[in-house]
C-alpha cells in the first residue's frame, strides 16, 4: 500500500526502515499532505492552482514575495495585489504617483486582507491577469463590491494596465479636457456596494461616464467655477449629473483658487463642502486573476 498521498511515490529508507515520499509538485510534507505551492517562473505567478485560501509564496522574475490567495467556488483564485485605506495617510494619490508607477518594494501588510492600512505587493507590478475585483477588508468573505467581467485587463499586471493611458507623475496632469475618463471597463456590483465609501455613483448615469463601470484617470472641472474634480479609478457613473468625478479610488478636489488640494485613497467625494468624509473604519482590497 502505498502511504504517499497526492501521487506522491513510496521511498523506502533502508537505514531508517522505514518509508519516505518523493512528492509531486505543489504537495509536500511528510506523506505529501500539505500545499507548497512555489512558483519558479513567470508562467506560475500567481495564486491560479492554489486550493485553499491562505498565504503563499510567489516567485516571479527572481523575486520571492508572500501573497493572500483567495479560493472562490467559481472561477479561478483571485490574488491580493493592493490596499486604500484612509485610517493611514494618503499613499495612491500624491503628486508623485510613486505607488502607481514606480514604488518596488513591499508597503504594508500583503498577507492580511483584514488590514486597514495602505498596502502594495509585489504582485501589483509583477502578476498580470484579466480581471479585477475590490473588496471590504471587514468582510471576510471577500464578496466582491465590483469586479470587471471583460478581460479589463488583457493579461496585463495591473500597474502596466493603470500607466498604459500616459505618464502622470510628479503632478502631471492628465486631462485638461472638461469632463472624461481615459479609459475604462465594464463591472458588475455585489455585497454591501451601496452602502460602501467610493460607491455612491455606482449606479449613475452621467455625461462622463454610465453605471457599471470603472474609469481609469477620470477629470471633471473647467465648468466649475472654483475647484476641479479628479479621480485615478472612477466608480460608476461620473459628470454634472453623477457628482463630478472625485469619487472611487485615489479621489481629489483641487481648489484653483487657493490652489488646496484634498485628496483621499478612497471615498464618495474629496469636495471639502460636502460632508461627511469618507470612512476611516474599513479599507478596500485589490484583487486581481
Ligand atoms: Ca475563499
Ligand atoms: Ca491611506
Amino acid at each position: 500500500m502505498n502511504g504517499c498521498l497526492n501521487k506522491g511515490s513510496c521511498i523506502f529508507d533502508q537505514e531508517k526502515e522505514t518509508f519516505a515520499c518523493s512528492c509531486k509538485q505543489p504537495w509536500g510534507g511528510e506523506r505529501c499532505e500539505l500545499v507548497f505551492y512555489y512558483f519558479c517562473s513567470v508562467q506560475h505567478s500567481s495564486c491560479e492552482a492554489v486550493t485553499t485560501d491562505g498565504i503563499y509564496q510567489l516567485k516571479v522574475k527572481s523575486l520571492q514575495f508572500e501573497v493572500y490567495c483567495d479560493v472562490t467556488a467559481k472561477g479561478k483564485p483571485w490574488t491580493l495585489i493592493a490596499r486604500f485605506s484612509n485610517f493611514d495617510k494618503v499613499s495612491w494619490i500624491n503628486d508623485d504617483r510613486l505607488w502607481w508607477y514606480d514604488q518596488n518594494v513591499t508597503i504594508g501588510t500583503t498577507s492580511d486582507p483584514s488590514n486597514n492600512t495602505d498596502m502594495i505587493s509585489p504582485a501589483f507590478w509583477l502578476v498580470s491577469g484579466s480581471e479585477f475585483r475590490i473588496t471590504r477588508s471587514d468582510d471576510s468573505s471577500h464578496t466582491p463590491l465590483l469586479q470587471t467581467t471583460e478581460n479589463c485587463l488583457g493579461r496585463k499586471t495591473f500597474r502596466s494596465k493603470t500607466t498604459s493611458y500616459g505618464d502622470f507623475r510628479n503632478g502631471k496632469i492628465w486631462s485638461r479636457r472638461t469632463a472624461r475618463c481615459l479609459g475604462s471597463c465594464t463591472v458588475q456590483y455585489d455585497g454591501q456596494y451601496k452602502t460602501t465609501d467610493g460607491f455612491q455613483q455606482a449606479e449613475c448615469r452621467g455625461n462622463i461616464q454610465g453605471s457599471n463601470k470603472i474609469g481609469f484617470w477620470c477629470s471633471y472641472g473647467p465648468r466649475t467655477p472654483v475647484y476641479v474634480f479628479k479621480s485615478i479609478m472612477m466608480i460608476g457613473g461620473g459628470g454634472s449629473g453623477c457628482a463630478h468625478a472625485d469619487h472611487g479610488i485615489g479621489i481629489t478636489a483641487i481648489n484653483k483658487l487657493s490652489r488646496t488640494k484634498y485628496k483621499y485613497d478612497f471615498g464618495n467625494t474629496a469636495n471639502p463642502s460636502y460632508k461627511p468624509t469618507p470612512s476611516q473604519s474599513y479599507s478596500l482590497n485589490l484583487w486581481i486573476r
